[in-house]
Parts: structure tokens; sequence; C-alpha cells
């Protein structure tokens, strides 16, 4: 890394190691504790032929306990059944997910392998996700957007109110959910106004 200003200095490592400008000020945090953004985790070209390869897959649409949502789903390695057995077993990842899956696994301090299990989201136009946290299985959640901006909304209940934190989210990026930002807070993602994946790695807690 070369000695320049702050403009040098990769996003995720300014999310780590510099005073975010809010706790300077007393203006609302950017992000929650535990999260870590990634812009271009992948290039121009691997989102297109990921989500060439994406289109491809057997997307099934995303049950809750009798509940039907608008997204559609598909796992690998384990997937979470949200209607009886909870974690059970899946196909095993392609391998063209692997390169993604090892850079996402270093967002988080990881080896690939560790990502045991990977969730694959397709949001059409208006598709949701609603609020929600991860289940308490999993530990760490690295998530990959392709082709549409969104906004992680998080929020966390402060008393009789909830605290609340947008982050936009940009294709090609990815995000980190540890710490409070994976257990305190709740997070959801408004209808989408174009097509989204999302690829969401999860290790399991030791
Ligand atoms: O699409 C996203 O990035 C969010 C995915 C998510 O929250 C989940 O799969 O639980």
């Amino acid at each position: 890394m070369t000695g320049g200003g702050k403009g040098d200095l990769p996003a995720a490592f300014i999310c780590t190691h510099l005073t975010p400008v809010s706790a300077l000020f007393d203006l609302p945090p950017v992000a929650p504790d535990g999260f870590r953004y990634q812009p271009d985790l992948v290039t121009p070209e691997e989102e297109e032929d990921l989500a060439q390869r994406l289109e491809t897959l057997p997307f099934e649409p995303f049950l809750f306990r009798g509940y039907e949502g608008r997204r559609r789903v598909i796992s690998f390695g384990l997937r979470y059944d949200f209607n009886g057995p909870g974690l059970v077993t899946a196909p095993p990842m392609p391998d063209w997910l692997l390169p993604v899956r090892d850079r996402a696994a270093a967002l988080a301090g990881l080896p690939g392998e560790a990502f045991a299990h990977v969730l694959i989201n397709e949001y059409r136009e208006g598709a949701p996700i609603g609020w929600h946290r991860d289940r308490p299985v999993f530990e760490k959640v690295v998530g990959v957007s392709l082709l549409a901006q969104t906004i992680m909304r998080f929020r966390r209940r402060d008393g009789a109110r909830f605290q609340r934190i947008n982050v936009p989210l940009e294709p090609r990026s990815a995000y980190l959910l540890d710490g409070p930002a994976r257990t305190d807070w709740e997070h959801s993602l408004p209808e989408a106004k174009a097509r989204r994946f999302s690829i969401t790695f999860r290790n399991l807690r030791g």
C-alpha cells in the first residue's frame, strides 16, 4: 500500500481502522458495529458470468412456516429449512462459486472452506425481504450483491422506539454482518426496484 492520504485506503480498511466522522461530531453512525462493506468484490465481467449461471439454477419460492415470500432462493452445502427440520444437507457448492466464496471469506477473516453454506436470493422487481436476524446456528454472514442497487435497513430496539440505520448496497459489492450488526440489529431490504441477486455465505457457530 502506498503512503498517500485516506483516499488511497480500501473502503474495508477505512471502516475498521479510522474513527467514524459520526463519532467525532455526534452524528448517527453510518453502519452498525460489526458491519463491513467492500465495494467491487467482483468485476463487471464476473458479475455478468455469475448472473448467467444463476439464471440456470432451479430457484424456488422462499417458504417460512406456511408463508410464501416473493423472493426465490436456492442453497448449497447446507440449507436451512424453516418449515421443520432446520439445518439439512444441500447439493455441494458449484465450482464456479468458489472464487467468490474465497473472497467473501477473506472479508470475514475466515478460510473459504469455513463457509459451509450459501443461500442465493433472487429478488424480482417488487420482492422485499422482511425484518429478521439470521438463525443463531450461523455465525458470520457475507452477502455479495449482483445487478441492482438496494438499501440494507437496520433497526434495533431503543426503549419504546427503534434506532434505525440505512446502508446502500451497490452491485458487485459485499457486506459482512458480524458482532452487533449480526446479533443485536435486525435487517431488511425494501421491495426491489429491479432484479437483484444476493449470494450470502455463512459459517456455522463453533
Ligand atoms: O439480499 C441480501 O443481501 C440480504 C439477504 C438476507 O438478509 C438473508 O438472506 O437473510
